[in-house]
């Protein structure tokens, strides 16, 4: 305990000496607003701040207008929530939620902050807001205790897209269990106008359990220590942007995505698959401003703003790109776009026909006996499917189908076709997302839809059905089409 109360104390010192170093500003960019004209402007007007809850983003006062003063009121609620199905997690929260409620204001605005640590709550906590310029960015004016609450103002005197989070020690601690949020300034004249707004942040958990691992999982601070997370999530629990979840837009529509990374620990790599950002807010600054961005770094305690316009639609993947994030831990989200087709922008598969170059078409795979390009038994149709399952199966459910605990499903004596044929047929034909029970574990990821032929397909499931311990059978590519959505 007097060892973290030290280190805390270290930390408000430094931040102090930074302060003071660099906060003075007496030299701006002259492209930039000059911070001492932002203080001097008057306000008139006093409102009650509408803050927000993931992944909607306050509409009140957008575009150009006068700065005001806002009262804010912010509760600090200790609660268990769901991490993933099955599993529980005890969070702390600013607002109920996992990030922060959304707080959206205007360069020379100011703020009256109430932060109100609820009766309920086991223990003392605070907030740091990066957009405050003051000691602790408002921690130490903010320490309050459970039952209390604490005020005290501030003027925004930067603009760009900015973290808050708890800074109680120990540090890692309150902002691993959810303590962070974020706060968008905008310029004077408010950013330009798009058609959808969302508020997405990543962070990262560490739980005594491995991931998947069932019940209320209580914190580690050793996993914490070795920067090794169980899970890694957008907006606090796995799934809370899949499926029914999903953001939504339409064709033709401009999105503007506010990302923020709560860490504690990992650096996001933020990808949207299938879109490319048409412009980047860089580090959520105003400054630098990136065009065509692909995948945008976001640090812990950072953010980004990403817009893009929708040209064609489906379902675009928001992941972190540093990929078994995405696809082990959960830092998986979706955005549904609905709207007529493009076909000069993207055409869809248009066909599928069987690769077979003249003179060519033996595969080996060493140990293998040798297979032609067109296998006509069983055993032939098995080991060609083999060499599919090894392409494309293989990366998820795993060499001998044994699948990934909580992430991709076992195919080996899996309870989920064993009756039905159908089943699995309709499963690689085309794909599967939502909830699913399999040898009686949950999933809720989604199997991407598998592009081969038909002939390729039915080989593949046959070789599912015959290895792995499963029961046999044999699959016609007939039932493959006809099972085609
Ligand atoms: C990118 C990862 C991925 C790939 C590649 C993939 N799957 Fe899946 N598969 C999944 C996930 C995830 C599920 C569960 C989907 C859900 O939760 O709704 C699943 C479910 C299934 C199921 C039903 C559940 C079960 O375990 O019986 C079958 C059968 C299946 N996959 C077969 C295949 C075959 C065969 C291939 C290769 C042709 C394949 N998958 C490729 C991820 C993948
Ligand atoms: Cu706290």
């Amino acid at each position: 305990m007097l060892k973290l109360s030290t280190i805390s104390f270290g930390l408000f010192a430094l931040a102090a000496l930074f302060i003071t170093g660099c906060g003075s500003k007496t030299s701006v960019d002259s492209d930039e607003p000059n911070t001492i004209e932002v203080a001097k402007e008057e306000i008139h007007e006093t409102r009650k701040a509408e803050l927000t809850s993931p992944p909607f983003v306050p509409r009140q006062l957008v575009g150009k207008r006068k700065p005001v003063k806002w009262i804010v009121e912010l509760e600090i609620i200790e609660k268990v929530m769901k991490m993933t199905d099955g599993v529980e997690y005890n969070f702390w929260t600013f607002g109920g939620t996992v990030p922060g409620s959304f707080i959206r204001t205007r360069l020379g605005d100011e703020i009256e902050f109430h932060l109100k640590n609820s009766p309920d709550n086991k223990l003392p906590h605070n907030i740091d807001l990066h957009a405050v310029t003051g000691s602790g960015g408002g921690a130490a004016a903010s320490f309050t205790a459970p039952g209390h609450e604490s005020v005290f103002n501030f003027k925004l005197l930067n603009q760009g897209l900015f973290v808050y989070h708890c800074a109680t020690a120990p540090v890692g601690m309150h902002i691993a269990q959810g303590m962070y949020g974020l706060i968008l300034v905008e310029p004077k004249e408010g950013l330009p106008k798009v058609d959808k707004e969302f508020y997405v942040m990543q962070g990262d958990f560490y739980t005594k359990g491995k991931n998947g691992d069932a019940g209320l999982q209580p914190f580690d601070m050793q996993k914490e220590v070795d920067e090794k997370p169980d899970y890694v999530v957008f907006n606090g629990s796995v799934g809370s942007l899949t499926n029914d979840n999903a953001l939504k837009a339409n064709v033709g529509e401009t999105v503007r995505l506010f990302i923020g990374n709560g860490g504690p620990n990992l650096i996001s790599s933020f990808h949207l698959i299938g879109e490319i950002f048409d412009k980047v807010y860089i580090e959520g600054g105003t400054k630098a401003v990136n065009y065509n961005v692909q995948t945008t770094l976001i640090p812990s305690g950072g953010a980004s703003v990403c817009e893009f316009r929708i040209d064609v639609p489906g379902t675009y993947i928001l992941v972190d790109h540093s990929i078994t994030r995405a696809f082990n831990k959960g830092a998986l989200g979706m955005l549904k776009a609905e709207g007529p087709e493009n076909k000069a922008i993207y055409s869809g598969k248009e066909t599928d026909n069987i690769y077979a170059p003249e003179g060519g078409g033996v595969h080996e795979i060493p140990g293998e006996k040798t297979v032609v390009n067109v296998p006509k038994t069983l055993d032939e149709k098995i080991v060609r499917g083999k060499q599919i399952f090894a392409q494309s199966c293989i990366a998820c459910h795993q060499a001998e189908g044994q699948g990934v605990p909580g992430a991709f499903p076992p195919l080996a004596q899996s309870d989920y076709f064993a009756k039905d044929i159908n089943k699995i047929i309709n499963v690689v034909a085309n794909g599967l997302s939502g909830e699913v029970t399999v040898n009686g574990k949950k999933y809720n990821n989604i199997m991407p839809k598998q592009v081969f032929s038909d002939e390729e397909l039915s080989y593949v499931i046959m070789y599912v059905l015959n290895s792995f311990g499963n029961k046999g059978g044999e699959v016609k590519p007939e039932q493959v089409k006809a099972a085609r959505k």
